[in-house]
């Protein structure tokens, strides 16, 4: 790394590279000096090394690996056609193009059509839109995108697609190792038929590079038709135990790393608890909250809401309220029971606002401004041997949510999410998370739903990691701590993925 890396670092993307210098190195040994500024900056050099070799886990994703087929989603426009990039084109789509119209188009017109507006009719400058950069000038496709040739770059991606499963496999290995990512958790909705396909009657095989996660949304907003629907549909009793097995079964087909859910918009947890006998037909605490639904605004979601199902249109379909009671019975009597009968995680995602403009599909989910932390800290002191991992996706919740970590055990916090995962954000939420946390805490995952979107969503991501850590490392040494550069390897591991992999294998049952 030259002087002009580092002076650049946080803002180029920060490649990974193998560490150059082994664990058991006598240099990793050394404590580190801060004196002045050539000491100053070593030390950004030395982070900036390790943040860039530090191998990474990437705890949500929505990568599927090449054995699904279609749902293994890769190349150029896939990319171009992100819900992210497709929300920016229509701030300035013409107003001749609907949403309707552009869906039924081919992927590749709509490709064509962002790629237009995007990066040939103004420059490339979002967050989105630069990823794209990033990712072809990984992939060698400099000259291509210097020539705004589309179509040179679509020919790259053809010598992949021509060998089928196995030019898919062979570009996911080449994806992991560059990115320096080990494994990437996926999302798998056991709700969702053109998914649960792949896992029965036989699970297909994947590499090492993928782990599952049961995603089970249903549940959580207590949306008693998807749920009722899954278990008819399988052959389950219409009970709470018949919803239990049908999870527990789950479990045993996807063997997850942990459950997982996105909280509605306006998740809310009453007192009072009734029993429903054990039938799903008695069932009168499902997701609605009738008392948050007075609110205003709450009816607004209740004519355009989510499906709730974790994705894909077809697991339930219902329009559906999403003022959401918390204390349903899916997500105490069947979701926490089970998630305390296998000791098994669930990571929530909370704040999304679904489909505040649902003609654009995945585009058209928004934000809360302020969800309620409060049921995040209900949960866990309900639930206390149920362990949380959380993340936020509204900017306000950030501070209450290192407040709420410094409070329960059974909770970790991970990542940027969505609209928070931009450079600004990460460094700002990065910095108040080392600040209050200390390494305790996961500080990214990628939310990637495109296979190349690794190649630009972690070395962007560590870039701004680096830089954050330059300043708390150099604070801290001249404090007067002193440091070896293996307890700083030690520690930058933690934040990519060993912190998380302890919360995981801590039992609190
Ligand atoms: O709920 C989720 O897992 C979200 O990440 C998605 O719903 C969202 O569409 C997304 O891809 C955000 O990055
Ligand atoms: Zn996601």
């Amino acid at each position: 790394m030259d002087d002009n890396d580092i002076l650049n670092g946080s803002r180029r993307p920060l490649h990974y590279k193998k560490a150059s210098i082994p664990n058991d190195s006598q240099l990793m040994k050394l404590p580190l000096v801060v004196q002045n500024d050539t000491d100053r900056n070593t030390i950004r050099s030395i982070v900036f090394s390790e943040v860039s070799s530090a191998i990474a886990i990437d705890l949500h994703t929505h990568l599927l690996p090449p054995s699904h087929g279609a749902l293994c989603l890769w190349g150029i426009d896939e990319l171009l056609t992100y819900h992210y990039l497709v929300a920016e084109y229509f701030i300035t789509a013409p107003p001749s193009m609907t949403p309707e119209q552009f869906y039924a188009k081919s992927k590749q017109q709509q490709a064509d059509i962002i790629w237009k507006a995007l990066f040939i009719d103004r420059s490339p400058i979002s967050e989105a839109c630069r990823g794209i950069i990033t990712v072809l000038v990984t992939l060698g496709l400099k000259n291509e995108i210097r020539n705004r040739d589309l179509d040179a770059v679509r020919k790259f991606y053809t010598s992949f697609r021509n060998d089928g499963v196995i030019g898919a496999e062979r570009f996911s290995q080449l994806v992991y190792n560059t990115a320096g990512v080990k494994y990437a958790v996926m999302t798998n909705i056991p709700f969702e038929p053109t998914e649960t396909q792949h896992w029965r009657p036989t699970p297909k095989e994947y590499s090492s590079n993928y782990r599952s996660a049961c995603r089970v949304d249903p549940l959580l907003a207590g949306n008693k038709k998807v749920v009722e629907n899954a278990l008819n549909a399988a052959g389950y009793n219409n009970t709470i135990d018949g919803a239990k097995q049908f999870l527990h079964d789950w479990c045993d087909t996807m063997k997850p790393e942990y459950m997982m859910a996105s909280t509605p918009h306006d998740f809310v947890l009453p007192e009072d608890k009734g029993s429903t006998g054990g039938m799903v037909d008695n069932i009168n605490k499902t997701g609605v909250n009738e008392d948050a639904m007075k609110v205003p605004f709450a009816f607004t979601d209740s004519t355009s809401s989510s499906n709730n199902c974790g994705g894909g249109e077809s697991c339930g379909g219902e329009e559906l309220a999403s003022v959401i009671n918390e204390d349903n019975d899916f997500l105490s009597d069947v979701l926490m029971k089970v998630c305390e009968e296998r000791d098994i995680c669930i990571a929530l995602k909370i704040g999304c606002h679904r489909k505040i403009n649902p003609s654009l599909l995945d585009a058209g989910d928004g934000v809360v401004a302020f969800a309620d932390g409060n049921m995040l800290a209900r949960l866990c002191t309900r639930f206390p041997n149920v362990r949380f991992l959380a993340t936020f996706l509204s900017r306000t919740n950030q501070h209450e949510a290192c407040v709420l970590a410094t409070k329960f055990r059974n909770l970790h916090l991970y990542g940027c999410w969505w609209f928070c995962n931009n450079p600004s954000i990460i460094k700002e939420i990065t910095s108040m998370r080392i600040e209050m946390l200390g390494t305790a805490f996961t500080a990214q995952h990628s939310d990637s739903r495109v296979l190349d979107q690794l190649l630009y969503k972690w070395p962007h991501s560590r870039a701004v990691i680096a830089s954050v850590l330059t300043d708390e490392y150099t604070k801290l040494i001249e404090s007067g701590w002193s440091l070896t550069r293996g307890e700083l390897r030690r520690d930058i591991q933690r934040l990519f993925g060993t912190s998380y992999e302890e919360f995981m294998s801590k039992s609190l049952v």
